[in-house]
């Protein structure tokens, strides 16, 4: 009897399977390229982990602007899967970014990396819109940037109503120029996935978690989207949802702006200690096994170590994020000047290591990308 229930059990199993349709990106118009690469994602996710590294095409830890250069690839010998990007200061109708990257080497090489078929990601630390307008200009670092907490009122003053919401809209629209100016070779929108308004559940942005409530976290997410998305007609974004570290997922969900808003369940958590591998398999189980009940995709969508720990890529990290449907993983830029590093990425210091995790079947890297064929080009 209890054979034939089991049988009987498989079959419904397989039969729901056939019928079940892909999952979609929460955009309802999303461009077919930017469906393809959600739904690529989606698959790719069970088979291997790609990597990902911020501004990997543009500087590394003693080079700035080369053709065609790369610490990953110097390292590897290939690029990354993903490839991160930083809009910080394009709010302030800057030419270059809070990084001092220019915004048209930045679009350059989205562009490039889209052709070679590479995902891109994109972070924003946008200043502080209130702290930016007040107080004494002069003031040290980080009065009116994205770091400056000193006002719990600055989500507020941006929201509908708010006296600084025309400003904020001004922005959002020198934002939406970017992605609207994000075109291939045959003027088709780039379909690229942005992570505004990140780390929420920490409290070093002017977004962060006792920096604003929850319901003001959730309606800055929802007013931007909603701007971007049905007032500028951009179709080609998939968002991320972020938060750093967290031990629960009560913790995580808070502020989350809803499935209508989101496409992936992403993750920070850098090593700062010995808790870290626990740390970051608890969170990463609990934030993968919601994503997939949800049908999104996740990252772990920055992580490094700053201790020097020789086998961090091998021994730490790939055990950890080999156990679940980790989308990405991506370590922070390799900051210019290395001895001034903040990015915690030890390629360089650790090659033989880094190489180690390169080589595990486990994780994917341009080259393997490329052959998944993510965006389906005949
Ligand atoms: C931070 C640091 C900063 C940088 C910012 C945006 O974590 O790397 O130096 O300005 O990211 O890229």
């Amino acid at each position: 009897m209890k054979t034939l229930n089991l049988i009987l059990l498989l079959i419904v199993l397989t039969l729901c399977s056939f019928g079940q349709k892909p999952p979609l990106p929460a955009d309802k118009k999303a461009t077919k390229e930017t469906v393809i690469l959600f739904q690529s994602l989606y698959e790719l996710k069970n088979k291997g982990v790609m990597y990902g590294h911020q501004d990997d095409l543009m500087y590394g830890y003693n080079w700035w602007y080369e053709k065609d250069r790369s610490d990953t690839k110097e390292a590897t010998g290939d690029y990354p899967a993903v490839a991160g990007f930083e809009l910080g200061h394009i709010e302030l109708g800057s030419e270059r970014s809070l990084d001092s990257v220019s915004f048209t080497q930045i679009a350059e090489q989205i562009k490039l990396h889209y052709k070679h078929g590479g995902v891109i990601t994109i972070s924003c630390h946008l200043n502080n819109p209130l702290t930016m307008q007040t107080g004494d200009t002069h003031s040290p670092w980080p009065h009116g940037t994205a770091w400056d907490v000193t006002s719990t009122e600055v989500v507020s003053s941006i929201l509908p109503g708010g006296k600084y919401h025309e400003l904020f809209n001004t922005w959002l629209e020198r934002l939406a120029n970017f992605f609207i100016g994000l075109k291939d070779e045959n003027a088709l929108p780039i379909p690229v996935i942005f992570r505004p308004f990140h780390e929420h559940s920490g409290s070093f942005f002017w977004w962060g978690t006792n920096i604003c409530t929850d319901q003001e976290y959730s309606a800055l997410w929802r007013y931007t989207v909603t701007f971007l998305r049905d007032k500028k007609n951009i179709h080609n974004i998939l968002y991320a949802y972020n938060t750093d570290r967290v031990t629960s997922l009560d913790q995580y969900m808070r502020g989350y702006p809803g499935d209508d808003i989101i496409d992936m369940l992403s993750l920070d958590m850098y090593d700062r200690g010995e808790q870290f591998g626990g740390e970051l398999d608890t969170a990463l189980g609990f934030v993968t096994r919601e994503a997939v009940s949800r049908n999104k995709l996740t990252a772990l969508s920055e992580t490094g170590e700053r201790k020097g720990m020789s086998n961090w890529w091998s021994a730490v990290l790939l055990p950890v994020i080999s156990k679940y449907p980790v989308g990405y993983v991506l370590t922070w830029r390799d900051a210019f000047n290395s001895k001034f590093s903040v990015s915690g990425n030890p390629i360089q210091s650790f090659t033989e290591d880094f190489k180690l995790f390169y080589n595990s079947p486990k994780t994917l890297f341009l080259k393997e990308v490329q052959n998944e064929n993510i965006y389906r080009r005949k």
